[in-house]
């Protein structure tokens, strides 16, 4: 991209997000290089400097801005995990290189019995980590909290008066739960600038998710609550994609958040027709929040290894003019995975949004 498309747009970015080497993922049983590679957040960056956008550096924020949405038990694993890991034998004697799971308590397990915390560390992994694609290593924790800062600034911007603000999060959120982490994500980067909305005095936000996989996570951060409402548009889960047990169309929220989630479940192969209409969609119900979180992964692309929605880059120019006409924008980098078109499709998207109508 050569014009200046995005001449003015605020980029919310730290260096310190390229510190998470996860070092590939253990699908399957087999460790595999893995697609979430610090990479994305460099050609994601050079191509928004090309449009113009302005980078911005992220302003570290109190841990209070975390814990509004996470259990601080979490916050302290991940931010400990990988000193405890090298203090064991499991780098030195059994060459595990990355922190990974292998007992989960699930329902099924505990059957009745009350949680535990087993006191090895090995044994303690899956308490907190639900999947083994999600690897923790040095520096992993300077990312995760500087890709948290990053939202929390962007927040700021929208929260302050700008109309759009984007945050370049690596490594990304929305698979992130209030005490649970996987599908490559940590801390939910925009379940928390949705929370400081709202903390600023926002009245109604609307969580946008347009990542191809369903964000559970967020989903299940605000599962109860009225004043942040959560759509997302993603590739059926039921059709044997991640998250695989979340993203289901009946998933409508309970309590005081009866009616306040959609989930737009689409077939693999949908396409730019029939996934805008399911952004269409998404604008429609969320019209009337105060301000729009955006999360933005841009893996529905038709080049991206990790969906089969076959997005075209012009189909998410004009998902970006759908939700920047809805309202102020806080965009938070999900994912994204083709690293020749990562950049284009974001600065497309933010192209859409900057433009938009209001
Ligand atoms: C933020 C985000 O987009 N997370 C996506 C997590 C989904 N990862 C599941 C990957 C499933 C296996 N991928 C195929 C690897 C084949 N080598
Ligand atoms: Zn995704």
């Amino acid at each position: 991209m050569t014009t200046q498309d995005l001449a003015g747009t605020p980029v919310v970015w730290s260096e310190d997000c390229l510190r998470h080497e996860p070092d590939g993922e253990v699908w399957l049983g087999v460790w595999e290089p893995g697609t979430e590679v610090p990479e994305r957040a460099r050609v994601i960056l050079a191509a928004l400097t090309t449009a113009g956008a302005a980078i911005t550096p992220a302003r570290p924020h109190p841990d209070e801005a975390l814990s509004a949405v996470h259990d601080p038990e979490l916050i302290a694993h991940l931010r400990t995990i990988w000193e405890e890991w090298q203090a064991g034998p499991y780098v030195t004697e059994h060459g595990r290189r990355r922190v990974v799971p292998y007992v989960f308590p699930t329902e099924g397990l505990l059957a009745g019995l009350r949680m535990r915390s087993p006191t090895s560390t090995h044994g303690r992994l899956g308490r907190f980590c639900y999947d083994t694609m999600t690897l923790v290593g040095p520096g992993s924790w300077e990312a995760i909290r500087a890709a948290a800062d990053a939202a929390l600034t962007a927040a700021d911007l929208v929260a302050g008066g700008e109309r759009l603000a984007y945050a370049l999060c690596r490594p990304p959120g929305h698979h992130a739960g209030p005490a649970a982490y996987g599908g490559s994500c940590y801390l939910n980067n925009a379940a928390i600038a949705a929370q400081a909305l709202r903390t600023a005095g926002v009245g109604r936000v609307a969580v946008i998710d347009i990542d191809a996989h369903h964000g559970n996570g967020t989903q299940a951060t605000f599962y109860d609550r009225a004043d942040v409402w959560y759509g997302s548009a993603h590739v059926d889960p039921g059709a044997g994609w991640f998250p695989h047990y979340a993203g289901y169309a009946d998933e409508r929220g309970t309590g005081p958040g009866q009616g306040a989630n959609l989930n737009l479940p689409l077939a693999p192969g949908t396409g730019d027709e029939g996934w805008l209409a399911a952004v269409a969609e998404l604008c429609a119900a969320a019209r009337g929040a105060d301000a729009i979180v955006l999360s933005l992964g841009v893996d529905a692309a038709e080049a991206d290894p990790e969906s089969p929605l076959r997005v075209s880059a012009d189909g998410y120019r004009r998902a970006g003019e759908l939700i920047g006409d809805l309202g102020p924008v806080v965009a938070v980098q999900e994912g994204g995975y083709d690293l020749p078109t990562l950049g284009g499709l974001v600065a497309a998207t933010l192209t859409g949004v900057a433009h938009a109508s209001l």
